[in-house]
């Protein structure tokens, strides 16, 4: 990248960039002894623009130079300025759009309407036992660069609701969400990331005896993986006194509990409280607390802050 008047951040001059553009700058300046903030001002917007010059597509190029150097010309009042915008756009800008577009770019994540389309064709294939065909919806999302958290939301959560809601209507038999769920759980476990770098802290996660959906547990595992926890995780139907024995053994810092079997809300209340008491914070997500809620909880958590997204603890 070359900078502008031949001056590096923080005013380093480069030797190779002492040429007659430099000196325009300069005479330009010169010439304003009394404005130097406000003409140093407007060769700053006016390189800013040039570096929006630069980034534009090319048939917008070619229109928005001319607009912008005839701009630049009226804000200075210099046809040097002029000169040297015109010049900057014609042969630096030129070559550094080559430059860009020759580079490999990322492409853009996948957008919210892909992720509801995927939410359809993953609940089709949970309905129909397509294990493979959830496992490709899911992954490609994952390689397209869709964040693991909104994934599982927004792809995954969606069908195991209307799963649920159907067989609680009558509209699908017992098996057919023993299987959907069999799967959720295989491709959960291929999600799981490895913890980069320091973590964050420790966390269990479990459910309390009685609860035996196992599935929001590991929702919450695969999350809390992925934003760089140790996750401990004990899965559902955990008896509470053995949480806390092992909540004091492991140093853990946080303790999530899921709870999505309503009659065994009271027990998990109860837990909490009791592992607060024990010294280790807890939190506490139920159905409908959202994975961001829980990241930014066990954030909160583990820093001793009480107030903040703390859902339902
Ligand atoms: C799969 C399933 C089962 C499977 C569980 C398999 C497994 N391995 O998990 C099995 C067959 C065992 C089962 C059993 C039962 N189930 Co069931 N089940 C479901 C189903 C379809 C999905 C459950 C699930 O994974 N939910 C997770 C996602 C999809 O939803 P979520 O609750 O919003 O979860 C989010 C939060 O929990 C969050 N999270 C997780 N941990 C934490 C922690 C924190 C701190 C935070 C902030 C967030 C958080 O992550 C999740 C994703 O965002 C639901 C449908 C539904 N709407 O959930 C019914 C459902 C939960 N089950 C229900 C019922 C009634 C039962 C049974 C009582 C049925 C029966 N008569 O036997 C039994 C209870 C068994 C027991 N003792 O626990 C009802 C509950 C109704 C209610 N709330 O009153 C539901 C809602 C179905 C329905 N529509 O009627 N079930």
């Amino acid at each position: 990248m070359r900078y502008a008047g031949g001056q590096a951040p923080g005013g380093t001059r480069r030797d190779s960039d002492a040429t007659p553009q430099r000196s325009a700058r300069g005479r330009l300046l010169a010439r304003q002894p009394n404005t130097h903030s406000d003409g140093g001002g407007q060769l700053v917007a006016g390189e800013m623009a040039l570096l929006f010059v630069l980034a534009a597509p090319e048939p917008v190029l070619a229109v928005v130079a001319s607009e912008l150097s005839a701009r630049l010309a009226h804000d200075a009042g210099s046809q040097s300025f002029l000169a040297l915008a015109s010049r900057r756009a014609r042969i630096w800008g030129r070559s550094a759009v080559e430059t860009a577009r020759s580079a490999p770019r990322a492409p853009a994540p996948p957008s919210s309407r892909r992720l509801t389309v995927a939410a359809e064709r993953v609940h089709a294939a949970l309905v129909a036992g397509d294990e493979a065909a959830v496992r490709q919806s899911v992954t490609t999302l994952v390689e397209e660069g869709a964040p693991i958290i909104e994934v599982i939301q927004k792809v995954i959560v969606p069908p195991l609701v209307k799963i649920g809601a159907d067989w609680h209507d009558g509209l699908l038999t017992i098996w057919v969400e023993h299987r959907a769920s069999a799967i959720v759980e295989r491709i959960l476990g291929g999600l799981a990331t490895n913890p980069r770098g320091r973590r964050r802290g420790t966390v269990m996660v479990a459910a309390v005896s009685g609860d035996f959906h196992s599935l929001p547990t590991s929702m919450a595992a695969v999350a809390l993986r992925d934003d760089n926890w140790a996750v401990e995780h004990l899965g559902a139907n955990m008896p509470p006194e053995e949480l806390l024995r092992f909540c004091v053994e492991h140093d853990v810092d946080v303790a999530v509990l899921s709870s999505t079997n309503p009659d065994t809300a009271e027990l998990a209340a109860d837990t909490a409280e009791r592992l607060r008491a024990a010294g280790t914070p807890v939190v506490l997500g139920r159905p409908g607390s959202s994975l961001d809620d829980l990241i930014a909880s066990t954030r909160s958590a583990a820093r001793g802050v009480t107030s903040g997204v703390r859902p339902q603890m």
